[in-house]
């Protein structure tokens, strides 16, 4: 890549508006009706999210970052020498900064998100506490392929993907995910996964029906970004939150259920709902410890170690090449 094309793509604040366009109209047509995820995070969703992380209710994050604290030292030890640290969807690097304090031997830290605005600010405060650090955010959208800074061309890469991110793909998706992230971070490469376990319906069920609701204000705050920035008219007080565990499937799904019938208007196109009809916002696929490194297995990658306090699982794996 050109110096001129990464300054033009360092500049730009969020990927294409038109994408979000594209998606939401396309989502909205199709039956059932459907709408990605990733689109929840805009600077209202992000804030709604980072107070889910704070619920009683919601496990993850704090397992997560307790295991990560727990465990750094013999995460980090297996980090080759020298290398780059390669966050998929790292909207805040407080995950990160827990590897990179144990890691000395890290040279670089290249954060991939879709949404700008936190990434910018965040690296500016990780220079200031990390000095020797070289770090080097990109605004792309990394379930799509995208090319790395140069400057860290020539060092190993090892790959962090926490938060149960991967649970939002489907176990196909998740599969080819893991595939393209290996050919990206090439031979040698290790590959730190955080998922959420299967676990107790109930445990589940409340980490997304929250007693203050904020989980409710996350989903339906996606409408609230369909209407400001594709002006759509959406009524808010018309739609409400469902979430619940899809056995069958090992998945929490979230939708946005519609109290009645109704027509919506969304960037010149009418969607008409019935009653009771839902939008699906949402999969979180949970796996057990096994089913996780089966399919990493299958993906080119093999399991080194997993970490797990029986709620979520840190998984470190090795890329196993293409043989
Ligand atoms: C960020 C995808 C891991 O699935 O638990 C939290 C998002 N949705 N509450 C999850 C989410 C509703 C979260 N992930």
């Amino acid at each position: 890549m050109t110096r001129a094309v990464r300054t033009a793509r360092r500049a730009a604040p969020t990927a294409p508006a038109n994408a979000f366009a594209t998606d939401v109209i396309a989502g909205l047509t199709s039956k059932p009706k459907h709408l990605p995820p990733k689109y929840f995070y805009d600077l209202a969703g992000s804030a709604l999210f980072e107070r889910i992380t704070q619920l009683p209710e919601y496990y993850p994050t704090r397992c997560e970052l307790a295991l990560l604290r727990d465990n750094a030292p013999a995460i980090a030890s297996l980090f080759p020498p020298g290398c780059t640290l390669i966050e998929f969807g790292g909207g805040s690097s407080r995950k990160a900064r827990i590897l990179l304090g144990a890691a000395a031997t890290i040279e670089a830290y290249v954060p991939v998100d879709i949404s700008g605005d936190f990434l910018q600010q965040d690296a500016a405060q990780l220079r200031r506490d990390f000095p020797r650090l070289g770090v080097h955010p990109l605004v792309e959208d990394f379930t799509k392929a995208f090319a790395l800074p140069g400057a860290i061309a020539a060092l190993p890469r090892v790959g962090f993907f926490p938060g149960s991110t991967i649970g939002n793909f489907e176990p196909h998706e998740a599969c080819q995910f893991l595939r393209h992230a290996g050919a990206m971070l090439g031979d040698g490469a290790v590959f730190v996964v955080g998922v959420d376990l299967v676990k107790d319906d109930k445990i589940l069920y409340r980490a997304y029906n929250d007693a203050e609701g904020v989980t409710a204000k996350f989903n339906l705050n996606l409408l609230t970004r369909i209407n400001r920035e594709l002006g759509a008219d959406f009524d808010l007080g018309a739609f409400e939150h469902h979430a619940f565990y899809n056995a069958k499937h090992n998945r929490i799904e979230m939708h946005l259920a519609s109290t009645r019938r109704q027509k919506v208007r969304v960037n010149g196109t009418t969607i008409d709902f019935r009653a009771g009809e839902t939008i699906h916002t949402e999969n979180s696929y949970k796996y057990t410890i096994e089913s996780f490194q089966a399919l990493a297995r299958g993906s080119g990658w093999s399991p080194l170690k997993t970490w797990s306090d029986g709620m979520v699982g840190i998984h470190a794996l090795q890329r196993t090449g293409e043989r």
